[in-house]
């Protein structure tokens, strides 16, 4: 997909953007939902929102989770079930519960998409004020040259590729602290088209996007599924690991078909093997699950094999698998000794 982006904006485009109530000064005091529609896999949640929540609350902003699709399809099991999903359709009890003034929907695949909507429509209508944002997975590879101003009917604000930098420049433009000029790769309605804002500024580097959290979801009420039995696929879905990433970015970039344009492939952005392991250990006291899956387009195998060496000086006890390791097949589970021998001798199978 290309990449093409509009040019800057010109600083005196008229604003016509959600009636936000006016908020006082400081970010504690703005409050950050980020919500996972509708369907994501369902043995583990979906990295993004806690990266952001992670990350907001580095900052100083009081940020909260939901995984609604866990939570629709235990609603579903359940015998009150359907009754339950309409209504909490109808009145989305997480807004409720957090009262936010800034909603994040997080849509990684194109089947989570639809309920996004649903549930950005929910919120328009029963709460005018609050400001919805669209991004992920999803919205970076498709919707990269959005024309359609209709899905401003839904969503205020649309942004492009990794969320912490767009986030903070919308947190403060939405606390009156920065003008709208100001935002960062964000697509708004401006006369009833649809303009890129893309004022210049440099992403938060991997080492200080924080540590993930998984605070706020219901970590032991993931369903292991076993939809194929091949034993790589099936870690797909089948048990509960916490998603990390060992860089931003491919450090590689050379495969003939793959769209090297794309910022998660294109800017690669690695961390020390001593953040990567601090990020580990916090994430193990806090989840109590000591399983990673490692989600990297390509996992560089240097950073790797410093991490293995780091885990194994800190003693610490962790089992990972990677998505793509460049030269090796995907890895199944290993255990911290197998992936330091692994590394080191190159070896296929742990
Ligand atoms: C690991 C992975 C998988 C794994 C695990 C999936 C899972 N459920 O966890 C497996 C192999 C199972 C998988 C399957 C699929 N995947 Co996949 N996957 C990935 C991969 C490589 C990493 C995803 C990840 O965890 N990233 C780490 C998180 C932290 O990054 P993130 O989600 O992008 O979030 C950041 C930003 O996007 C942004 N952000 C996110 N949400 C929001 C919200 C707001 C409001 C804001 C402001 C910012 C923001 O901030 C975050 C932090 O910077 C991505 C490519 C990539 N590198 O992102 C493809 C990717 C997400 N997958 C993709 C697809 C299509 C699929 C499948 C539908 C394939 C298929 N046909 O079956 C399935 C769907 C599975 C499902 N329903 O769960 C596409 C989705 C885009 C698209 N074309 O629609 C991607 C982008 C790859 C691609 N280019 O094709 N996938
Ligand atoms: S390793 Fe993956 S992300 Fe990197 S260039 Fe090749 S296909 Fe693209």
């Amino acid at each position: 997909m290309g990449q093409s982006r509009p040019s800057m904006p010109s600083s005196s485009a008229p604003h016509s953007q959600p009636a936000v109530a006016a908020l006082p000064a400081g970010t504690s005091a703005f409050k950050v939902l980020s919500v996972i529609p509708p369907m994501t896999q369902l043995n583990t949640p979906y990295p993004s929102t806690a990266y952001l929540t992670g990350f907001l609350r580095s900052q100083g902003v009081d940020a909260v989770q939901e995984d609604l699709a866990l939570a629709l399809v235990l609603a579903l099991l359940s015998p009150e079930g359907l009754d339950q999903v309409r209504e909490a359709a109808e009145h989305l009890d997480a807004m409720a519960q957090h009262q936010p003034q800034l909603v994040l929907l997080s849509v990684p695949f194109p089947g989570a998409l639809y309920a996004a909507l649903r549930m950005a429509q929910t919120i328009k209508a029963h709460h005018p004020s609050v400001a919805i944002a669209l991004g992920g997975g999803f919205v970076n590879t498709e919707l990269r040259e959005l024309a359609e101003p209709r899905l401003f009917d839904f969503v205020d604000y649309v942004t492009l590729d990794a969320g912490e930098r767009p986030l903070l420049a919308l947190i403060a433009h939405l606390q009156g602290k920065r003008s709208r000029e100001r935002l960062v790769r964000t697509f708004v309605r401006e006369a009833g088209a649809v303009r890129l804002i893309q004022f210049p500024e440099a992403d938060i580097a991997f080492s200080d996007v924080g540590t993930p959290t998984w605070d706020g979801l219901p970590l032991n009420r993931y369903l292991s599924l076993l939809d194929m039995l091949n034993p790589m696929n099936r870690l797909w879905s089948d048990g509960r690991w916490n998603k990390l990433t060992v860089a931003h970015g491919c450090y590689w970039k050379k495969c003939s078909f793959c769209d090297v344009s794309l910022d998660y492939i294109s800017r690669y952005d690695a961390a020390s093997a001593e953040v990567l392991a601090d990020r580990i250990e916090a994430i193990v006291q806090e989840t109590g699950q000591t399983g990673f899956h490692f989600v990297d387009e390509a996992a560089p195998p240097k950073s790797l094999k410093a991490l293995a060496e780091e885990l194994l000086r800190r003693d610490l006890d962790v089992r990972a698998w990677f998505e793509q390791v460049k030269g090796k097949v995907p890895k199944p589970t290993v255990s911290r000794h197998r992936i330091a021998r692994a590394l080191q001798t190159g070896e296929r199978r742990p």
